[in-house]
């Protein structure tokens, strides 16, 4: 019997009595009495229908219950699949149609309206302080459970990220995508059982759940689990913590607070920023002020890590590193996909055992982005220096990050030119200090109609999530084209930014 991630993850610390996670308003856990947990939720998964390789879909408060049920869904052969709270019914129902989860998980205020999406999904319910439908028998439950069979190549998660045509793609990640890159991570920062993590991001993308927590669970680190960024509760919790991940927001928000000194700082040993880029000027004020080199890594959803800047070498600012472990990386023409010459810039393409397995049935998808050689075509622009750090300089991919989320244009620019009285609209990022990037919406109305910028927004309120939503509208016009006819965002970049 073997399961290849919950045998490395888990397995090996089922018997620890040391601590392991801790969160505000809830006793402390045990590495053991955190896997008896997780067991007992394996139980809950299979007595609601989650037999190996379905889907559980849950979009859930972050707290040490959702933490133990994504370990719980692999010790049963699952797959996890968790969506961003701020998601609105109408953003939740496509998911669960594309990916036909067996379980659903939500906070019980949201039972009823996405029970009406959930099609045969079983619906339970998991709150903030960690009560719910999924856990309030969690004691009728042997705390042993036998896990379930499965191999590397069996699917561990599927992650959604939009697209440029405005679809979510499910980015389907097996247990060795998984645990390949935590184990490079860990052994790349020299993450070990002495090391206490701030864990302050969403525990629904790549960040928070899996370079968070695959290490953290590997390594055998303590977690001090915060549901948000709170600079009071960063502050208190650097006194006794090692380690901070986070995106850039987090850093200058950081650096915006007088308390941020070397001395706070003295029990750290380690910083990383990553899901959007880092002004190298935030890296160096984050030097001048504590000591500390951030170190910046680059990844994605369908790779996992894939460059990390050095643990002893240079921490270069407005770099992202070298290749982790058994990962190659390549520059390339995006033309005719031929390595480009060293210092030159084009696509930034990515093999190894971090690769994803491709888009849940999206055949046509998984062609375009993954070649027949295993490289997977990033769309993000880079080049290398001559002493092999890549720089990220652009990307080929209409993208908006905003706070480390990622927004497709084309997903608002639906939504909008839906609405009566808008002919056409074009959505665009503008720098911004708090969170790198903000969402603008130009609009040109049709020309017998005068449109409404309030009443835009309350339409696209009511559909997409809160940080989707332009925090302006501008009305023109016509759209600045080339002779081609494509939207020239670069222009409107230029005039509103
Ligand atoms: C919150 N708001 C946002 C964002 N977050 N608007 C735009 N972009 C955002 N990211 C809205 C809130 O709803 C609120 O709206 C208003 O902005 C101010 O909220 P505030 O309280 O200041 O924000 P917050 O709750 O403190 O959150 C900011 C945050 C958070 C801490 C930066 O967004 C966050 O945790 N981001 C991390 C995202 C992440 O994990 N990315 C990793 C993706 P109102 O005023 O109307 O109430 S994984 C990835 O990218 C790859 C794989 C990688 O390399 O890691
Ligand atoms: P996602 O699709 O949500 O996984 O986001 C992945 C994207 O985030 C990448 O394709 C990059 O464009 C961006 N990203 C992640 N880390 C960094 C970084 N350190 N610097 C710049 N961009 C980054």
């Amino acid at each position: 019997m073997s399961n290849h991630l919950y045998d490395a993850l888990i397995a090996p610390r089922a018997l620890d009595e040391a601590s392991f996670i801790c969160q505000a308003g809830k006793p402390d856990l045990s590495f053991k009495g955190f896997a008896e947990n997780a067991a007992r939720l394996a139980h809950v998964l299979v007595k609601a229908g989650v037999s190996p390789g379905d889907r559980v879909v849950v979009q859930a408060p972050k707290t040490v219950e959702m933490v133990a049920l994504y370990i719980a869904t692999i010790q049963a052969g699952g797959v996890f699949l968790p969506l961003n709270t701020a998601y609105k019914t109408d953003e939740v129902a496509y998911f669960l149609s594309d990916a036909t989860p067996s379980v659903l998980v939500c906070e019980g205020t949201r039972q009823e309206e996405l029970s009406a999406v959930a099609g045969t999904a079983k619906v339970l319910t998991l709150n903030a302080d960690g009560s719910g439908s999924l856990t309030q028998d969690l004691n009728d439950h042997s705390s042993h459970f036998d896990t379930i069979d499965r191999a590397g190549h069996d699917l561990a998660a599927l992650l959604y990220t939009s697209g440029t045509t405005g679809r979510s793609k499910g980015a389907m990640l097996t247990h060795d995508n998984l645990l390949s890159n935590a184990r490079a991570l860990c052994d790349l920062w020299q993450i070990t059982s002495a090391d206490r993590l701030i864990h302050a991001l969403p525990i629904f993308h790549t960040h928070g759940l899996f370079v968070a927590l695959n290490t953290s669970l590997l390594a055998g680190v303590q977690l001090d689990l915060k549901t948000g960024f709170d600079l009071d509760a960063i502050f208190g919790a650097m006194k006794q913590a090692t380690m901070l991940m986070g995106v850039p927001t987090f850093y200058t928000r950081l650096l915006g607070d007088a308390r941020l000194t070397a001395e706070a700082t003295k029990n750290m040993r380690l910083f990383i920023s990553g899901s959007a880029p880092l002004l190298a000027e935030t890296h160096e004020a984050f030097t001048a002020r504590t000591g500390h080199r951030i170190l910046e890594r680059y990844g994605m959803t369908e790779t996992n890590m894939i460059t990390s800047n050095p643990y002893d070498g240079k921490r270069r600012a407005g770099t992202v590193g070298h290749p982790l472990a058994e990962i190659e990386v390549r520059v390339t023409d995006p033309e005719t996909g031929k390595e480009v010459p060293k210092g030159d810039v084009g696509m930034i393409e990515v093999r190894g055992p971090n690769v994803f397995q491709g888009y849940w049935q999206m055949p046509e998808k998984t062609a375009a982005e993954l070649r027949d050689t295993g490289f997977f075509i990033t769309g993000d622009l880079g080049t290398f220096s001559d002493d092999g750090y890549l720089s990220i300089v652009g990307r080929s991919k209409d993208l908006i990050i905003t706070g480390g989320y990622n927004v497709y244009p084309k997903e608002i620019e639906d939504v909008l030119n839906e609405i009566d009285g808008v002919l056409e609209s074009a959505v665009f990022g503008v720098p911004d200090a708090d969170f790198g990037e903000a969402i603008i919406a130009a609009i040109v109305p049709n020309s017998s109609a005068a449109v409404d910028t309030e009443e835009l927004a309350a339409v696209v309120a009511q559909k997409l999530a809160r940080f989707k939503h332009p925090r302006r509208y501008e009305i023109m016009q016509a759209l600045p084209r080339n002779t081609m006819g494509k939207v020239q965002k670069n222009l409107l970049r230029d005039s509103y930014g």
